[in-house]
């Protein structure tokens, strides 16, 4: 759902940058005689030659498509060359993507704040910095202007028939310019700077919009590719917007997109204007009435995050055709394959950036054979997430359960076999970030994680302390237009959904209403597993394997539901070795202390409020003890069960605090918000 947001100044700097044909540039760099020749990245599987994924320019002038598949490409440009992307685990590995995206991040973030949009898409908050310019060097003082700066597109600058570069010196350097648009001009510097200093460092070329707000900048980002830069003046914004179809503006892809054709008659974001805000409030609802009125106007407030990591991690496969997956041994198989590569990441981003994920979502598409409801689809279901390779492969296959037990519903009952899943995928989303002084927390997952996986690598090099050293700002998950390109991000498949199928976008939201949690109990599951019996001892075996109790809360992180939490631990100073220390120096039974120990409203709610000030951080924590599963408590070590059961036994709370700094390291934050 969009969100209206107003805007917050009207004179921000905003730039989106895109890295141009991305997985090409990356293997050009690799194998470098390929660079200035027709090439393109095509996908694992080699049906037709792989499906494309990525098209160097050199390529697309010859008429070679991201739609075609290798052996059309070949036909249409004999010369071109074919890279396979890697392959691991029998599926796409993108990690040299990601990596060689995270280069290019780590160079745009020296300028301004940098929000992280996808394997290849940035965002940055530039204000400041053209604020600096203008008031240090103003462009108009500048003797000469960088060639890079003036190949940009000035949208509404028409040159007149006059050399385009003079022109655009002379727009970047009037006099009289408003201050908008000298911001502008301080932004179209600095952003080719930044683009050429990429190129410079990491051999990539990218191309950015600079505009008021991020809306704007991502449209102009793409017009003009690639290594270009356009600029979205206000005065051209109208212009910009009248002709742009409703269905390539951002969140109006989908559903919404289509109403507003169908129902309104809507084909241009121009075509918006003709409603008043109180009609497309009646329409749609007061924030997307509000929101549909601003965007029509080129009005969005959405801020920059900053965020240099993704706020989810998927790995995923498509099995198109013939390949589609029909029993359950094969979904078992694959779906192996994909959690231990989630929980390798999951791993390493807990060890590099001292994060953890909350949710594991698992997304199919499927179809029955036989089947009048053909449009049903197989619904996305979600768990909370329990680290290990093992215990995320138990859950997913719950879920996959779960799942495909709705998308037959009476179907099932009665027929063995006869569906088929064409895209398996799972996720972990709601990262959020450790705060300071926790470094039980992660010695406590990475623990847990040797235990419980044997397939999963040891790894000595476990951090003690952490320093929070990453700029995480806002790693929370949130239902944001930016998930539709996270799915191209992070999605480690060869299913990559295609960056213009909106209406993949639309599918995809890892905070699925469908959460369900430990919802598979009881109930006898059969399924068929393709050609054999219905059902099979193989189905019953796995229902007795996955009981109803692994389905509930077992993780740490899953004891808490992050709403109306109110326990607030920050650390006293940066490097204090773990919150046990700080929480066994301060007593919640001293009224000195800032740890409060309370019941709430008469309900069986543990309250604990443990506030020290350090450098304006404030981290909030609270769980409720009626929130605690018996079959969590019962996995701790004994000292943290007794901890446990003293809060649960009401006339011992006062005396929690003396030892209670332990079960603090079992509980995962939730920030406040
Ligand atoms: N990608 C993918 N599957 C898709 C679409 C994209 O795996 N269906 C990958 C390959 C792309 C990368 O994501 O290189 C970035 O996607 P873009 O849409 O930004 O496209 P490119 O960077 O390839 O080209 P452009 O220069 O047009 O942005």
């Amino acid at each position: 759902m969009p969100i209206a947001r107003p805007e917050t100044s009207d004179s921000r700097i905003i730039a989106h940058v895109d890295i141009d044909c991305f997985y090409v540039q990356v293997e050009q760099r690799k194998q470098p005689h390929l660079r200035g020749k027709p090439a393109a990245v095509v996908q694992y599987n080699s049906w037709k030659g792989g499906g494309l994924i990525a098209v160097g320019y050199e390529a697309r002038k010859d008429g070679v498509k991201r739609s075609m598949r290798g052996d059309e490409a070949k036909k249409v440009c004999p010369q071109i060359h074919l890279v396979q992307v890697p392959v691991a685990r029998g599926k796409a590995d993108l990690t040299i993507y990601r990596n060689a995206g995270s280069e290019v991040v780590s160079i745009l973030a020296r300028k301004g704040r940098c929000e992280r949009a996808s394997i290849d898409e940035v965002y940055l908050d530039l204000t400041d910095a053209a604020e600096l310019m203008l008031k240090e060097t103003p462009p108009e003082s500048l003797e000469s202007i960088d060639e890079e700066v003036l190949k940009s597109h000035v949208l509404g600058l028409n040159s007149n028939g006059k050399d385009e570069k003079e022109t655009v010196r002379e727009w970047l350097q009037q006099g009289d310019a408003d201050h908008r648009d000298k911001l502008l001009a301080c932004g179209a510097l600095i952003v080719a700077e930044l683009r050429l200093q990429v190129l410079k460092e990491t051999e990539f070329t990218c191309s950015a919009g600079i505009a008021h707000n991020k809306m704007l900048a991502k449209l102009a980002s793409g017009m003009n590719k690639p290594a270009q830069q356009t600029i979205v003046t206000s005065s051209s914004v109208k212009g910009l917007l009248e002709t742009l179809p409703i269905k390539k503006m951002k969140q109006l892809g989908g559903k919404l997109g289509s109403s507003l054709q169908t129902d309104h008659g809507v084909n241009t974001v121009g075509d918006l204007l003709q409603f008043s805000e109180g009609k497309l409030q009646d329409f749609y609802g007061v924030n997307t009435g509000t929101w549909l009125w601003n965007i029509a106007r080129g009005i969005s407030g959405e801020e920059v995050e900053g965020r240099l990591l993704p706020k989810s991690h998927g790995s995923g496969k498509t099995f198109p055709g013939p390949s589609a997956l029909k029993t359950l041994t094969a979904v078992e198989k694959w779906l192996k394959e994909l959690c231990e590569e989630l929980s390798e990441r999951l791993q390493s981003d807990l060890e590099k950036n001292k994060r953890i994920a909350h949710t594991l979502t698992l997304h199919a598409n499927a179809y029955k054979s036989t089947d009048a409801d053909s449009h049903k689809k197989f619904p996305s279901k979600s768990c909370p997430l329990r680290y290990g390779a093992v215990k995320i492969q138990e859950d997913a296959l719950n879920l996959f359960q779960g799942g495909l037990r709705e998308y037959l519903g009476s179907y099932m009952g009665n027929e063995c076999g006869g569906w088929g899943i064409t895209n398996l995928s799972v996720s972990a989303s709601k990262i959020i970030a450790i705060p300071s002084g926790t470094s039980s927390i992660t010695k406590y997952f990475h623990c847990r994680d040797q235990l419980q996986s044997s397939s999963e690598p040891q790894n000595e090099n476990l951090p003690v302390e952490d320093d929070l050293s990453s700029p995480i700002i806002g790693a929370e998950s949130r239902h944001s237009p930016l998930h539709q390109t996270e799915q191209k991000d992070e999605c480690g498949g060869e299913g990559v959904p295609t960056v213009n199928d909106t209406s993949g976008f639309d599918q995809y939201e890892p905070e699925s209403k469908e959460e369900a949690r430990g919802d598979f109990a009881g109930e006898a599951f059969r399924l068929s597993t393709g050609a054999e019996s219905c059902p099979t001892s193989k189905h019953n075996e796995m229902k007795t394997s996955l009981p109803a109790k692994e389905m509930k809360m077992k993780c740490p992180n899953d004891v808490i539901r992050s709403n109306d939490r109110k326990r607030k631990i920050t650390t006293k100073e940066k490097g204090t070795s773990s919150i046990l220390k700080f929480l066994q120096s301060n007593s919640c039974s001293s009224s000195k202390q800032d740890t409060k120990c309370s019941s709430l409203g008469g309900q069986d709610q543990l309250d604990m409020v443990t506030t020290t000030q350090t450098s304006n951080r404030t981290d909030i924590w609270s769980y409720k003890v009626d929130e605690i599963d018996q079959s969590v408590v019962n996995e701790l070590p004994p000292e943290i069960q007794e901890e446990l059961r003293s809060l649960l036994r009401p006339k011992k709370r006062a005396n929690m605090s003396k030892d209670s700094s332990s079960i603090a390291n079992y509980f995962s934050p939730a920030k406040n918000k």
